[in-house]
């Protein structure tokens, strides 16, 4: 299949290009430079009517939601197991964290870079950056009791949904919002080293010259 991720540094689009490189996928990387605005261009508001990153052209087609693409980039090798297919429940306890992600653990970092310099100026409302720092804290500690002693949010298989849940914490991390939990900072670190999340940064940078 024929891909090309359309993309910025330090967004979502990690997600898709650590997972190509987990993968082994080959790839193009075109650059959506969104400190110029390129992101709201008419052109990329066709393949992105929000205006965001990553987007996702396989063979011709658009697919857009980071979580949405990840899932793809799984189902074309479905034989390395980073997106479970085989056992319902197993598949269930995947989908289960990867809703997480997206809708518990990122949402108050989002709400923070909303505010602080996504959304327009008069739309921003500063006041709401303490709850959602404390909502963040909140996610911190059922992520915490899910993980466990687990080496991955599945168990001892790496799978995309830790793409999602490190990428997350990351995040969180460059927002510098405190991560307490000893077994968190211990995914970060274990996720962190991934040689797959090196080659997806060299790709990002790569990028922009
Ligand atoms: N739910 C989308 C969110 C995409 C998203 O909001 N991306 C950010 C960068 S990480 C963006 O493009 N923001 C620009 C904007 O909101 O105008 C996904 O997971 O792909």
């Amino acid at each position: 299949m024929n891909l090309t991720v359309y993309g910025f540094p330090n967004t979502r689009t990690l997600r898709v290009t650590w997972m190509m490189e987990e993968l082994g996928l080959d790839y193009d990387y075109e650059l959506v430079d969104m400190t110029k605005g390129q992101s709201k261009s008419p052109g990329y508001l066709e393949m992105n009517p929000g205006g965001k990153v990553p987007s996702l052209k396989a063979d011709g087609a658009i697919v857009t939601e980071s979580l949405a693409i990840v899932n793809l980039l799984g189902a074309l090798k479905p034989q390395l197991g980073l997106v479970p297919d085989a056992s319902p429940l197993r598949r269930a306890i995947y989908d289960q964290w990867c809703c997480f992600a997206i809708g518990e653990l990122e949402q108050p970092l989002w709400t923070i870079g909303k505010n602080k310099f996504a959304l327009p100026k008069e739309q921003r409302c500063p006041e709401i950056f303490e709850t959602a720092a404390w909502e963040f804290q909140n996610a911190l500690e059922v992520f915490s009791m899910g993980l466990g002693v687990q080496d991955y949010i599945l168990g001892d298989q790496f799978s995309a949904a830790d793409i999602l849940l490190a990428h997350t914490l990351f995040w969180g991390m460059a927002f510098k919002q405190p991560i307490e939990q000893e077994n968190l900072k211990a995914y970060v670190g274990r996720t962190g080293v991934r040689p797959a999340l090196a080659a997806a940064r060299a790709k990002e940078q790569a990028s922009r010259n």
